[in-house]
């Protein structure tokens, strides 16, 4: 009889996810963590089938743009799968942004978000891009917003119902480059001020806008009230608030739709350029603090993105195992090919070592955004959340080219759907900031809150620490040598300031991102057997240990 191989099949997400396991049981109360065991159980149980399903065919009808109607008329109607919409629904239900704002899990609400989010991500043909901006917008609005237009909207954008659920997108990047936002080109002209809220109309080209078909979203721009000239740069900028007007078969409200974005990979998100000519906006914060202001929304939409980093992570080692079993080649299946196996492994160490610093930092927001941070935990949570978006980014795009390498040629054939693995983390890196950009970022931390230096402390600390642990004193004493030399390079680097500090930020960063990721997985490896073996795999692998 001919041979046919079995596809790899999708597995519970959830229920094979030790290192996440491992996590929630460190880091949560017994009640928390068993809230949070049942509602990661609830979408985990959709990952076999349901979302799956729903990704394939998101892809499948990827958005389309419809400029005009059959009679001439512009309506930029934007028309997404029925898949798409029903990962809107999905999200509402098992409340995926709304846990970031449950006052009743106290400082574990980010916690037990990250978990549901770790779980959902990956099979969600990239629904956890419209739902990042939508948490940070919510994150923003209630910290700027004027009341009525905060209640209305936050309202929204953490409802658990899907009838009332809305998202956001975030324009920030324009034709002159979405790192160097100083360089907007987009002018806010007053036309007063209505009930509290400050109302501008926004002129001006936005090149990156994703989630296109949400409701509302934030941007920037330049006021222009007929008197001085704008004031240029970065701190000439202001934040608004734009919800969407539209209106069927009479398009947007003082916006056209230019085109959608032929993308490498997230094909099922709708991405486009738009022309603001007129759009109706309400300012947030004071005049000139736009990037300062958008930053709350940087921040969560950054730890997002290493949240999918380790979530794509963890799907391509699932589906690279669970097809292990089932590939036999030399004699048996290749899950008992001794190199193999230990490909898979490091694989899985790098995946739990990830997926650790991604906690952290979840963790550390929710205590900052319950008012339990210390002053300390705040500055590390500063410069913690860059340096894992750009760390755990270049992992998932690594871990993503392996993982198809584990399939052989059938990982390079688009119907196996694999590559989408590999399309889809490349972005990772890409938006949000990128790698040079977010190392820059951490200098700036650094020079303005001392936010690298607590970095480094806390790292310095846990290494002193890990004596006490039941560790094999291999990795004990390479994780201590990898502080110690971080902290010297680091040292030298500020010495020598200037260019040659620029130069070395990323070097500095993805160390200090890898050191972080090992010293938090030793913390998860105290009494977790598979994690502390995780632990000496990951710090072989990254700190040549
Ligand atoms: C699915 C579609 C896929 C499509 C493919 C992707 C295509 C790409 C799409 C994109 O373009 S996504 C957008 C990517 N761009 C970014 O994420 C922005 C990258 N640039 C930065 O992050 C810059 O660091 C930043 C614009 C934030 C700063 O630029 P500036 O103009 O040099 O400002 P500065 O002086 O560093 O910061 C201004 C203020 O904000 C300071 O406060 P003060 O005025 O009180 O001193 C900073 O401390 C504060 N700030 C900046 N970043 C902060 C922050 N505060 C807290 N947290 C932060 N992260």
């Amino acid at each position: 009889m001919a041979f046919f191989q079995d596809a790899p099949g999708d597995p519970d997400l959830f229920a094979v996810d030790t290192a996440l396991h491992a996590e929630l049981a460190r880091r949560l109360p017994p009640e928390i963590h068993a809230e949070a065991l049942r509602r990661c159980a609830a979408v985990g149980a959709a990952t076999t089938e349901e979302l799956p399903a729903l990704a394939r065919q998101a892809e499948a009808q990827p958005p389309q743009h419809v400029p005009y109607d059959p009679w001439g008329r512009r309506v930029d109607e934007l028309r997404t799968s029925p898949a798409w919409e029903a990962l809107r629904v999905f999200s509402a239900r098992h409340a995926l942004v709304a846990t970031g704002y449950e006052s009743a899990l106290g400082e574990h609400r980010r916690t037990v978000q990250a978990a549901l989010l770790h779980v959902f991500s990956a099979s969600s043909a990239t629904y956890s891009c419209p739902l990042a901006m939508t948490d940070a917008a919510a994150r923003v609005l209630l910290d700027l917003a004027p009341m009525e237009l905060r209640e209305r909207l936050v309202a929204g954008l953490t409802a658990t119902d899907p009838a009332r659920f809305i998202t956001s997108g975030q324009w920030m990047t324009e034709r002159t480059g979405g790192s160097d936002v100083g360089g907007t080109e987009t002018i806010a002209r007053p036309v007063g001020d209505d009930g509290g809220e400050r109302r501008y109309t926004l002129h001006g080209v936005k090149w990156f806008t994703s989630a296109t078909t949400s409701e509302m979203a934030l941007t920037l721009a330049r006021i222009d009230d007929g008197g001085a000239p704008p004031v240029p740069g970065s701190r000439g900028l202001s934040l608004f608030c734009v919800e969407i007007g539209r209106e069927a078969g009479r398009g947007w409200r003082g916006i056209v739709v230019n085109r959608l974005k032929d993308k490498l990979g997230t094909r099922a998100l709708p991405t486009a350029e738009l022309t603001l000519d007129g759009a109706p906006a309400v300012l947030l914060g004071e005049p000139g603090r736009g990037v300062a202001n958008i930053s709350g929304m940087l921040n969560v939409t950054r730890l997002y993105n290493a949240i999918a980093s380790a979530s794509g992570m963890h799907r391509a080692c699932a589906l690279a195992r669970d097809y292990a079993a089932r590939r036999a080649a030399f004699g048996r299946p290749i899950a008992g090919l001794p190199l193999h196996a230990a490909t898979l492994a490091d694989m899985e160490a790098e995946a739990a070592a990830v997926l650790a610093l991604v906690m952290e930092c979840a963790a550390l927001l929710g205590r900052s955004e319950a008012g339990t941070a210390t002053e300390a935990q705040r500055r590390r949570l500063r410069a913690l959340i860059p340096l894992a978006k750009l760390t755990t980014a270049k992992q998932a795009v690594a871990c993503a080219s392996e993982a198809l390498e584990c399939f052989g040629g059938a990982g390079y054939v688009e119907d196996t759907g694999l590559p989408r693995l590999l399309r889809d983390a490349q972005v990772l890196p890409i938006w949000e900031g990128t790698t040079n950009v977010l190392s820059l970022d951490l200098l700036r931390a650094e020079a303005k809150d001392g936010a690298f230096s607590a970095v480094l402390a806390d790292l310095a600390s846990r290494a002193a620490g890990l004596g006490a642990r039941p560790l094999e004193g291999r990795v004990v004493t390479c994780i201590r040598d990898s502080v110690r030399a971080l902290v010297a390079s680091a040292g030298q680097a500020v010495q020598a300031g200037g260019e040659v500090l620029e130069a070395s930020a990323r070097r500095l960063a993805l160390h200090t991102g890898h050191l972080a990721e090992a010293l938090c997985l030793a913390d998860t490896a105290v009494g977790d057997e598979r994690s502390a073996e995780r632990l000496g795999r990951f710090v072989a692998l990254r700190l040549g240990g």
